[in-house]
């Protein structure tokens, strides 16, 4: 479907607007001469009319277009500092829906920002600020299915929604997507890279090894990449906060999140309230046993026991290792709403996100006690729905056609585990030949003290779709681009501290003297 005011429109409608202007039409050619004397005078045709990004918008609204249906083509104005666009919607069929932003003044480069949860919304807002700034064609998706990102119960028996949020969606949308760039601007993307975080982790590293050739540069942050084991470690951490008197307090956590502060903090050189040297920081929650009786300032053994769950990896009987685990650090920030679910008023997250794996997706029973569940005797179930959701470490093709990948992770996630990061980097490395091979094309990067995603007492701003960039397109390393991370005022956004991101598994360590809040006082270093 075309607007007549595209550019063949144009073309089209100017004809006769040439042909009354030299005087031409229907008096036939034996005239010509007498209106171009000799010699003839340079003739300047009027320019042909471009059309305006306005109207190369419009061209999108209620346009069919690779399989896909568009609906809302709405040209956005500058305003506030950011820069104008149009912002196309649609959806594939009738389910997937997403949303395409396409910037007048384009850099020639897209970018996916993948989803959380499981999704239901779209979300376009990229997590690096580059991602909004650059002027990057900008998709999203919303994974297949609409609603709350918390409710699972669209996958019962749905394998359309269940490939699409597991697997396809983002390829699906990215093939779109493809098409409506050639449209807009006559050419592809020069470049094109992904970020997401969290569910979007996890899309990244199943583009990665799914659909290698989709993208140049990956931004992988707090990846949930495998699904199934890490749900069966929420399982297990509610089942410890349902025995009886395994429930903690939000008093209770605070007194955990201070202790390991206490503990870890000053491991790093400085007693900045950040826990930067993660790896040297180990915490017995028996060190906070109750000795006369239950009290604000103490755990009773079976708080004892819920703690050590959560800390502790998560095994099967034989004895093999399902989930890392969790370390310490930051739990009366993150606790409340992953793990106790006080911050909610119910149920923590961890297990509101566990039992709607095991009610939709691997029993297919709605009324499922979830307290009960035995992933064991459910574990054909597990690997099923694992071949669906979960990434596997092989990147060989994605490193073979030159794609470049940023994993990041914050040590007070109480989401997903860093633990999990850390293994699968390991992982990478057996999977394609070594760790010099892996290191070629990926790079690991902790963030001390932050939460899941953002948040936490650490520095959470950091600019990887700028570093990817620039490793994919310049060939620099993010370890050599001294790369900061920031936090952020909540009101102003100015930067209020600081450090360098330090390449795993290095740690920002204080130098010993300088402002504790200033980049330049610290030194990355792996003990
Ligand atoms: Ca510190």
């Amino acid at each position: 479907m075309r607007n007549p005011l595209s550019m063949a429109g144009y073309v089209l409608l100017s004809i006769p607007f040439l042909l009354t202007a030299c005087g031409g039409g229907s008096d036939g050619a034996g005239k010509w001469p007498v209106l171009f004397p000799t010699p003839a005078p340079t003739q300047t045709p009027p320019p042909t009319p471009v059309a305006t990004a306005q109207e190369k918008c419009s061209i999108f609204a209620g346009a069919s277009l690779a399989g896909a249906a568009l609906k809302e083509a709405t040209f956005v104005p500058a305003a506030a500092g950011a820069a104008e666009y149009c912002k196309v919607t649609g959806t594939l069929h009738g389910t997937l829906n997403f949303e395409v932003h396409l910037p007048t003044a384009w850099n020639n480069k897209l970018l996916y920002a993948g989803g959380g949860g499981w999704d239901g919304s779209i979300n376009i807002a990229p997590v690096s600020p580059s991602g909004a700034t650059a002027g990057y064609v900008l998709v999203a998706s919303d994974g297949g299915r609409q609603g709350d990102g918390l409710d699972a119960s669209a996958f019962l028996n749905n394998p359309t929604a269940q490939a699409d949020f597991g697997y396809l969606s983002i390829h699906s949308v990215n093939e779109v997507t493809k098409e409506i760039v050639r449209k807009r601007y006559g050419s592809d993307a020069e470049f094109s890279y992904f970020e997401g975080c969290s569910n979007g982790g996890r899309e990244a590293l199943i583009q990665a090894t799914r659909f290698p050739n989709d993208f140049d540069g990956i931004v992988v942050r707090a990846p949930a990449y495998s699904f199934t084991e890490l749900f069966q470690a929420f399982v297990a951490n509610g089942k410890a906060l349902a025995a009886p008197g395994g429930q903690l307090s939000d008093a209770k956590v605070s007194l955990i999140g201070k202790t390991v502060t206490a503990q870890c903090d000053a491991l790093d050189g400085v007693s900045d309230g950040i826990v930067s040297n993660q790896e040297a920081c180990t915490f017995n929650p028996a060190v906070l046993r109750c000795t006369a009786g239950d009290a604000d300032t103490c755990l009773t053994d079976p708080q004892i026991a819920t703690a050590n769950t959560i800390y502790s990896e998560l095994k099967r009987k034989d004895g093999t290792t399902v989930y890392p685990g969790w370390g310490p650090g930051g739990e009366d920030q993150g606790w409340p709403l992953w793990v106790t679910g006080s911050a909610i008023g119910g149920t923590g997250l961890q297990f509101q996100f566990g039992s709607g794996l095991v009610k939709y997706w691997v029993t297919g029973d709605p009324a499922f006690n979830v307290l009960g569940f035995d992933p064991e005797f459910y574990s054909a179930g597990l690997r099923l729905a694992a071949t669906t959701l979960d990434a596997t470490p092989d990147l060989r093709s994605f490193f073979g056609q030159g794609g470049k990948m940023i994993l990041a992770h914050g040590t007070n996630d109480w989401a997903i585990s860093y633990k999990g990061s850390i293994k699968y980097f390991n992982d990478v490395a057996t999977a394609v030949g070594g760790a010099s091979t892996r290191d070629a094309s990926m790079e690991f990067f902790l963030q001390p003290g932050v939460q899941h995603c953002a948040g936490g007492v650490g520095p959470d701003t950091v600019d990887l779709v700028d570093a990817v960039a620039k490793w994919r397109e310049a060939g620099t390393k993010p370890s050599t681009q001294n790369i900061l991370a920031t936090k952020l005022d909540s009101t102003t956004k100015a930067p209020v501290l600081a450090r360098p991101l330090c390449k795993y598994p290095t740690f920002p360590k204080y130098k010993g003297s300088g402002d504790v809040n200033s980049a330049d006082s610290y030194s990355c270093q792996s003990s």
